[in-house]
């Protein structure tokens, strides 16, 4: 996260971390991604670090996988470390379009459900440009690949669509697609999620609206952030999330 502050597992207990023994370049206790508790047993995260470009060509990878919970620094205590028992991807995601970014990864135990953020399914209209919104990650704080040790998070506001269809019309830096994508930044630029970030919440009226998922560099004002648009993905979920109180 770049132009953020530190903030703790209390506040924002439903932030996890992924994290491998396998992952190479592991920033933190093998941290390689963020993701979000959307039911006790159910964390939701990008699908492309699930990707084998992100972890690596060993499909050990998701057996390996621990989901970090209730815990800002990743090298010390508290909080609990879970296993994945299974995870779940569209199956129209598209890795060259990064679209729709989301996989649910399923827990081989319970988190408490007091760590569990309600999804936003409202109309996008209910978050219109301009709405405040929080981004939360362990990523690069600098744009040059210094991790966080412990969580961050930092303001941001949900951009016109217009202002991601223009810095990415397709190309090297990636085509925006508005029906999965959500455009979230700073207009003047350096607030913004980071390399290590990618499916971690972002976070408005206290539900979750999108998960970080690409963009070109960290806080440049002609590079918005762009999130998976949850609210849109959410319904080629079989069966639908499990419920809160699962
Ligand atoms: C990444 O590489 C990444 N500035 C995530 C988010 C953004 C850029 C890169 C958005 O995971």
């Amino acid at each position: 996260v770049i132009g953020g502050q530190e903030v703790s597992a209390d506040t924002s207990p439903w932030v996890v971390a992924l994290s491998s023994r396998d992952r190479f370049g592991a920033a933190r206790a093998g941290q390689f991604c963020g993701g979000v508790v959307v039911s006790p047993t159910t964390v939701m995260t990008a699908a492309h670090c699930l990707s084998p470009a992100v972890l690596g060509k060993d499909v050990r990878l998701v057996r390996d996988l621990r989901v970090v919970s209730g815990r800002s620094d990743l090298e010390g205590e508290g909080g609990q470390e879970v296993a994945v028992r299974s995870s779940w991807i569209p199956p129209e995601y598209d890795p060259e379009a990064n679209s729709p970014d989301m996989a649910l990864l399923t827990l081989s135990e319970a988190l408490p459900s007091s760590r569990v953020l309600p999804v936003a399914r409202e109309g996008d209209e209910a978050y219109a440009p301009g709405t405040e919104a929080v981004v939360y990650g362990w990523g690069d704080t600098t744009g040059a690949g210094a991790y966080a040790p412990t969580l961050r998070a930092a303001r941001v506001s949900v951009l016109p669509d217009e202002k991601c269809a223009t810095a990415y019309p397709g190309g090297a830096d990636g085509r925006y697609t508005p029906a999965t994508m959500l455009c979230a930044g700073d207009e003047a630029g350096g607030r913004d999620a980071c390399q290590g970030d990618s499916g971690g919440p972002l976070v408005a009226r206290g539900r979750l609206i999108g998960l970080v998922s690409w963009g070109s560099g960290c806080g440049r004002p002609d590079g918005p952030g762009v999130y998976t648009r949850v609210s849109a993905v959410l319904p080629s979920v079989p069966g639908g999330l499990p419920d809160a109180e699962d």
